[in-house]
């Protein structure tokens, strides 16, 4: 409560039991969810959505050890969520008792900081401190494992003097008067800059001054799959997203420059392509908040190590407006050469495409809704064709990439903001992986509503086999169920789309049901992502569309 947590998301068992038998005594909602991979999605997707701190709650053992795929999905995309697991009582601990885990042991690697606690009075200085843990510097996932009979004992806690000042922790770095000039300099002299701007942009809440950097020296801004939203796909500077399906005129602009200026991202080598051609004409500065992503994949000339929203306020004054003109109609001109390669302008040959359907959800929820994706082919036309303008109106997993995501994740994100037109964009292989949680949807009276790009493959890992491995599509074809079926089995509406034109109607008639809509889009099963950089390869030698003729 202290802590302002309006909602938890869980899964009760033995071993957690005191902890639910008291939580009707607080105003906080419990929300059930069918799986604990599930309870950490949402509650993952909850602080994604609205920028505060999700938790999560679980019993010992299975419970637990349900939470991992959550947990390391969270950690790798530095999203801040509070785990409270049960254990069992203290004295049973290293007896292999039933349903005990070594949960701190399992999670150390994938978690931020983990505890176990053993006695009642260490719980709330370790709730406490978890929390500060978990949003402070780099956000991250935190494990709180409390025994059985800690959660039974009583304790007096004096919340104000119980300030958490973790030993050895640090989150409060800031870029020396040296390092900034440097910076400047390179800045104020580049001709052809690119700024990449990342998740850590979002996280920062730094979207304004980006922008305001961006306009103030006329820099094309691209961004990663997670920094999606956090510069308007609208603002004139916006290029589009970088990386192995990244539009080609991005890839090319970022290998072309002669100063590159990341923000808040890591580059990840779905980013980077191979790292000995990655933008090897370019001066590089990276503003990171973890000193220990400086340096860590790519060499830099200047490493800003402290809070984006900071840094850029520091620089903003010394950045000379500058008119950048020839470095943009550049880049324009290569942007014309892919319009021949975007199905967007091929003609109709009468059949329904997942790119098309994205484009069409875009155009018919006006672009202002929250998409949620999961993970795969769809997950990366989501990026291409639905055009964000708003801050944390992409959530999508990116560094772990579970299947299962989305559903999960999209519940916790309307909690987190009830006003937003929430969408799941999903797969019909990842649909399968979480589908339980539509029980959660029915039960917590959730309006989202889910488009399933519906391929009849596990899509993404087709495509590496169309490409890579002779068209061998051997346990990639899938047997689905009956998605409309599905849905009314739970009470949901459910609207099967088989063509383009019924696309839009669809979507418009989920805005309008007053409750959760299932729309089950039959898509063409053989297409890939394009652009696509093969593994190894660098960030310009891209597999690309075969052209077409371009109309309308
Ligand atoms: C199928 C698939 C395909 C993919 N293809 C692509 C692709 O083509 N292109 C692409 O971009 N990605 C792609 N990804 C995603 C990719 O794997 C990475 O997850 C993504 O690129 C990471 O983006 P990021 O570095 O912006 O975010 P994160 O990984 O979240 O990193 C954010 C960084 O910001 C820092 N940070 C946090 N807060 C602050 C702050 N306040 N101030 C400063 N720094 C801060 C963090 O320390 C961290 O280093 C793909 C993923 C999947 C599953
Ligand atoms: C839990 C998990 N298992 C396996 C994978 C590997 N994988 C990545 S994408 C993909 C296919 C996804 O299929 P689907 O959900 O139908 O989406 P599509 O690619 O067809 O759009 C697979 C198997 C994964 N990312 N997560
Ligand atoms: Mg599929």
């Amino acid at each position: 409560m202290r802590e302002g947590v309006s909602h938890v998301f869980g899964y009760p068992g033995g071993a957690i039991l005191p902890v639910y038998d008291s939580l009707p005594d607080y105003p906080v909602h419990h929300v059930l969810a069918r799986h604990e991979q599930g309870a950490v999605h949402m509650a993952d997707g909850f602080a994604r959505a609205g920028g505060g701190v999700g938790v999560a709650l679980a019993t010992s053992g299975p419970g637990a050890t349900n939470m991992v795929t959550g947990i390391a999905t969270a950690m790798m995309d530095s999203s801040p969520v509070v785990c409270i697991t049960g254990q069992v009582s203290s004295g049973l601990i290293g007896s292999d008792a039933f349903q005990e885990t070594d949960i701190t042991g399992v999670t150390l690697p994938i978690t931020k900081h983990n505890y176990l606690v053993t006695e009642a009075d260490e719980i709330a200085p370790a709730l406490r401190e978890a929390f500060y843990i978990a949003r402070s510097g780099r956000p991250g996932p935190v494990l709180v494992d409390i025994t059985k009979d800690a959660q039974q004992g009583a304790a007096a806690f004096d919340w104000d003097a119980a300030e958490p000042t973790p030993p050895g922790y640090r989150p409060d770095h800031r870029p020396r008067a040296a390092e900034y000039r440097q910076a400047l300099d390179l800045i104020n002299g580049a001709r052809r800059p690119v700024m990449l701007v990342g998740h850590g942009v979002a996280l920062g809440r730094a979207e304004e001054l980006v922008r305001a950097f961006a306009e103030r020296s006329t820099i094309p801004v691209a961004v990663t799959l997670l920094g999606i939203g956090a510069f308007p796909a609208s603002h004139p500077l916006h290029l589009g997203m970088m990386g192995m399906h990244g539009e080609a005129w991005v890839n090319e602009a970022v290998q072309q420059a002669d100063l590159l200026i990341a923000l808040g991202m890591r580059f990840d080598d779905r980013v980077t392509g191979t790292l000995s051609t990655f933008a090897p004409g370019a001066r590089k500065i990276h503003v990171e908040i973890d000193p220990a992503e400086l340096n860590k994949n790519v060499t830099v000339d200047v490493g800003l190590v402290g809070d984006v929203g900071e840094v850029l306020a520091t620089l903003l004054p010394g950045v000379a407006p500058n008119d950048h003109s020839a470095w943009l109609a550049r880049i324009d001109e290569i942007r014309q050469h892919a319009a021949s390669r975007s199905i967007q302008n091929f003609a109709d040959d009468g059949r329904l495409y997942a790119a098309h359907a994205i484009h069409d959800l875009w155009q018919a929820t006006g672009g202002r809704a929250v998409v949620v994706t999961d993970v795969g082919q769809h997950q990366m036309w989501e990026a291409q064709y639905y055009r964000h303008d708003a801050p944390r109106s992409l959530i999508t997993s990116g560094g772990l990439g579970p299947m299962g995501f989305a559903l999960p994740a999209a519940i916790g994100a309307k909690l987190a903001r009830p006003e937003a037109d929430v969408w799941v964009v999903v797969g019909d292989g990842g649909f399968q992986m979480t589908m339980a949680e539509l029980g959660t949807l029915v039960q917590e009276r959730i309006k989202i509503n889910i488009a399933i790009i519906n391929n009849g493959y596990l899509g993404m890992v087709r495509q590496l086999q169309e490409f890579f491995y002779g068209a061998r599509y051997h346990a990639t074809p899938l047997v689905n169920p009956d998605f409309v079926t599905l849905a009314s089995a739970y009470g949901i509406r459910g609207i099967r789309v088989t063509d383009r034109a019924g696309v839009m109607p669809a979507v418009d008639a989920a805005t309008a049901h007053d409750g959760p809509v299932l729309l089950d889009i039959r898509v063409e099963p053989d297409d890939a992502v394009y652009p696509m950089v093969a593994a190894g390869a660098g960030l310009d030698q891209m597999i690309r569309r075969p052209a077409q003729e371009v109309v309308g």
